[in-house]
């Protein structure tokens, strides 16, 4: 047995591997992480489950009749070859070719979004888009699942580099516990996504600070769930509907504004277009003032509450956070951009501990008060094709081609896409309404696939090639904030056949004549080397032992600089020397760029308007439970789902629903029932958890249970995907962000037959003379 360190994005943590160095005994979280991740307990059973890609294969309807549209991709009965590396590769590098000189450079999407893994040079994603930037260029994607609306939405009000200031030097944790009265947070403060980082963490320290702070900050949670902050250290719940938000924070500007509790001398020296949002909260363009009242009839909040809340507010230092989640929804442009209004008329922006924050309680790192390092990178290149979607577009992007869509104030065409490549990332964990996603994967003309495991991504590929997991190779890693780079070693070797990315790619390159630019005469253990060496000596690299050292040692340390400041803190010292990136070197209240863009749903300043996925809309009457799609405590996305740990979740072995015991009552349904939960779009099985931490008419199952469609006369899946049910459509034609956060849905008892889970089984395998060649 040895014993070795590893990182995820999900923490560092040693694995205890047998001696033939096949089976992980055991995962166990590093010395000194204070709130390690039970995700690690994924890690033994994902390692060699059977639903490791063991082979590179080929799906056999594709090998019989060559490539085309196929809506037989990923249904039942669908079965794959087995090959050997040299013919699958070879079978990828001829049909790349084909592509590029059939349909053009533009025809291969290789956007490729995903969370794959943790490793500086190992990085699916960087490998797959400098293959492809060096063999003719390729359609990407632009912007996050995580923070798709604010992306964009963001550098118009604070300009760009406030933007990313607010990511990257918030107001931090420690000033948060000294300065900060009330820390009033959207969308709650999570402790379990904190366990998540890009990177990793070797220490997670996030749900620490934020328990020390309630001890001296008072934390209002407003949200459909009580436990998306910590209500044991005495964090105040506020209930609103899922999507509401944006309701309730207008009101609160109006009581402000009603009471004479804005900050009248920071709005006018710091912001434009107050004006337009005053007008708006009291009516004058509509005839409807945005009192407390209004807002409760669409948010279900207290009218008092929120009027109480108000005060409380203009009272002390006040900080506002808004998670990820509050944009990941129709119009979720308002509810941040509302936000960011609401902490402008409280007129604290700047001040220690004041003002406005977007991703406490979303990640591990955010906050954490140290400047994040300069890392190794592998570079990219350039990409010598223009054509991009914002990733949450995939779907249309497929079924749609040459269709005009709206995007940040461009009108811009689909590409037509014949082929796919994807490679550390699981769409069919990802992106909304699945069914949708089907018809749009059955357009394509070849999909490829590098996968760990046969997830419904790589059940719907084409050519599938088997990828090594972090734990069968070296890298280096590390997550924003880190005290260390840290040398990962391989742990096990590789299950089956697998291969690096690295690998599998410089085989392609070389085919296709392009190797040497590809690897540059360099293996795997030579690149990191190179990386590792490059990064030392650049001149704004901490000063770090030569690379040997460093591989021996286990890591090199990284600076631990403070925050120089907060983010706004320069601008509201001395506006005129700091100003901001906009148009005026203000916050835009109201922005005339946006309102030049003539998009009916974003005017140019935060507006409620009525989503199709809300109690009060009309399909609420068939669908009327709000249900919230977050993300999951015991694993990352869909990562590992056959794993212990997220097994442990599971009820009557599928996703659990957690709704309010009234909700149940009415529909008969007991705790441990299997539920089948339908949308306009798809249905799916749960297991039901009856709970008062959760609204009534609001219900919450997390994402990333795996596709399971084997058994359509039941249910569209059976191991309870959410993607199934919700809707694809993008936020807004500003930002066309994922709306995946929260979808209506009508949920009742299932009587009928329980259908074993299949997700996590292989596909069929067609035997070797199946092969067409
Ligand atoms: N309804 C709804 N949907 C959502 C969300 C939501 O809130 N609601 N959240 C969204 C958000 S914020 C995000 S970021 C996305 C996440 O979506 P994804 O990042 O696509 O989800 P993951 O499950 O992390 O997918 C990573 C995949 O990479 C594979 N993998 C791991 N290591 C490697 C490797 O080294 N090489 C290769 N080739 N593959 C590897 C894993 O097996 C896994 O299948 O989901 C989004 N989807
Ligand atoms: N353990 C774990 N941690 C993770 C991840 C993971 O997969 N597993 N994924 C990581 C990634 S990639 C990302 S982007 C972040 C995402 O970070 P977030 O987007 O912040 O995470 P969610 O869990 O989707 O949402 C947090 C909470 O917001 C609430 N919420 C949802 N919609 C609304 C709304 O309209 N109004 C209000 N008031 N509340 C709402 C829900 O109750 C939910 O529990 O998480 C990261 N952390
Ligand atoms: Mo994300």
């Amino acid at each position: 047995m040895t014993v070795s360190e590893t990182s995820a994005h999900w923490g560092t943590y040693r694995v205890e591997v047998s001696a033939d160095g096949r089976r992980i005994l055991a995962a166990t979280p590093y010395d000194d992480d204070p709130d390690a991740s039970p995700a690690i307990g994924n890690v033994a059973d994902a390692h060699d489950a059977p639903s490791r890609v063991r082979r590179p294969a080929v799906r056999r309807s594709w090998l019989e009749n060559g490539p085309g549209a196929d809506a037989s991709r990923g249904r039942p009965g669908d079965a794959f070859v087995e090959v050997d590396w040299d013919t699958a590769l070879e079978l990828t590098a001829r049909e790349l070719e084909r592509v590029r000189g059939v349909h053009g450079d533009s025809a291969v999407f290789g956007g490729s979004y995903g969370w794959g893994s943790a490793g500086r040079f190992h990085h699916a994603q960087s490998q797959l888009h400098r293959f492809l930037n060096l063999t003719g260029g390729y359609t990407r994607s632009v912007n996050s699942y995580s923070r798709g609306a604010s992306i964009v939405l963001l550098p118009h009000l604070v300009g760009r580099a406030a933007d990313l200031d607010l990511r990257a030097r918030p107001v931090p944790w420690h000033e948060i516990e000294e300065h900060t009265d009330l820390l009033v947070t959207f969308g709650g403060l999570r402790r379990s996504n904190t366990w998540v980082v890009p990177g990793g963490h070797d220490r997670h320290i996030a749900s620490g600070r934020a328990r020390r702070m309630a001890g001296s900050t008072h934390v209002v949670s407003l949200s459909a769930l009580r436990d998306d902050a910590f209500h044991d250290v005495g964090a105040e719940w506020i209930g609103v509907m899922p999507g509401t938000d944006t309701a309730v924070l207008l009101a609160l500007i109006h009581v402000l504004d009603a009471e004479g509790l804005a900050d009248e001398g920071f709005l006018s020296r710091f912001t434009t277009g107050a004006e337009r949002i005053r007008r708006q909260v009291r009516g004058d363009d509509d005839g409807v003032p945005k009192t407390p009242e209004w807002a409760e009839s669409i948010s279900r909040t207290p009218a008092a509450a929120i009027r109480d809340l108000a005060r409380r507010m203009a009272a002390g230092r006040t900080l506002v956070n808004v998670a990820f989640s509050l944009q990941r929804g129709e119009h979720g442009e308002h509810a941040v951009h509302a936000a960011l209004a609401l902490a402008a008329f409280l007129g604290q922006i700047g001040l220690p501990g004041g003002g406005f924050a977007h991703g406490y309680g979303s990640m591990g790192d955010y906050g954490v008060g140290v400047v994040g390092a300069k890392l190794p990178v592998f570079d990219q290149g350039v990409n010598p094709v223009d054509a991009f979607i914002p990733c949450a577009r995939i779907s249309d992007l497929l079924l749609h081609p040459g269709e005009a869509y709206a995007y940040d104030g461009r009108t811009l065409r689909y590409p037509s896409i014949a082929l796919a490549y994807w490679a550390g990332g699981n769409p069919f964990h990802h992106h909304q309404d699945l069914g949708r996603l089907r018809a749009a994967i059955a357009r394509l003309e070849t999909f490829i696939v590098h996968e760990t495991h046969w997830t419904a991504t790589a059940k719907h590929a084409d050519i599938v090639l088997p990828a090594t997991s972090t734990l069968e190779r070296d890298d280096v890693a590390a997550g924003a904030g880190d005290r260390r780079l840290r040398a990962v070693r391989a742990a096990a070797t590789p299950v089956g056949e697998a291969r690096d990315e690295f690998r599998i790619l410089s085989g392609l390159a070389d085919r296709l004549g392009r190797g040497e630019a590809f690897h540059e005469g360099r293996d795997a253990g030579a690149w990191l080397r190179h990386l590792y060496e490059r990064w030392r000596e650049a001149p704004q690299s901490p000063p770090a032992p030569p690379f040997d050292e460093f591989w021996e040692e286990g890591g090199a340390p990284l600076p631990q600089d403070p925050y120089p400041d907060a983010v706004f803190s320069r601008f509201r010292a001395d506006p005129a020397a700091h100003p901001l990136e906009t148009p005026s070197g203000r916050i835009e209240l109201h922005s005339d760029v946006i309102a030049g863009f003539g998009l009916v749903e974003v005017p140019g300043h935060p507006v409620w308007t009525e989503r199709t996925q809300w109690w009060g809309a009309p399909d609420a009457a068939t669908f009327d439970i709000h249900l919230l799609c977050n993300q999951p405590s015991h694993r990352l996305h869909s990562q590992h789902d056959m794993g212990a740990a997220s097994r442990s979740t599971k009820v009557a072995g599928r996703e659990p629903l957690r709704l309010h015991p009234d909700d149940a009552a009415a529909r008969g349904i007991r705790a441990g029932d299997v539920v089948r939960v339908r949308s306009p779009r798809g249905s799916l099985l749960a297991g039901a958890v009856l709970t008062h931490d959760v609204l009534p008419g609001a219900a919450q199952m997390s994402t990333g249970a795996w596709f399971d469609p084997s058994r359509p006369d039941i249910a569209d899946c059976i191991a309870g995907n959410v993607n199934v049910l919700t809707h694809d459509v993008g936020t807004t034609p500003l930002s066309q962000g994922s709306s995946g956060a929260h979808v209506l849905v009508a949920v009742e008892r299932w009587d009928g037959e329980v259908p074993r889970v299949a997700a996590y089984d292989p596909p069929a395998f067609a035997p070797h003379a199946a092969i067409a060649q």
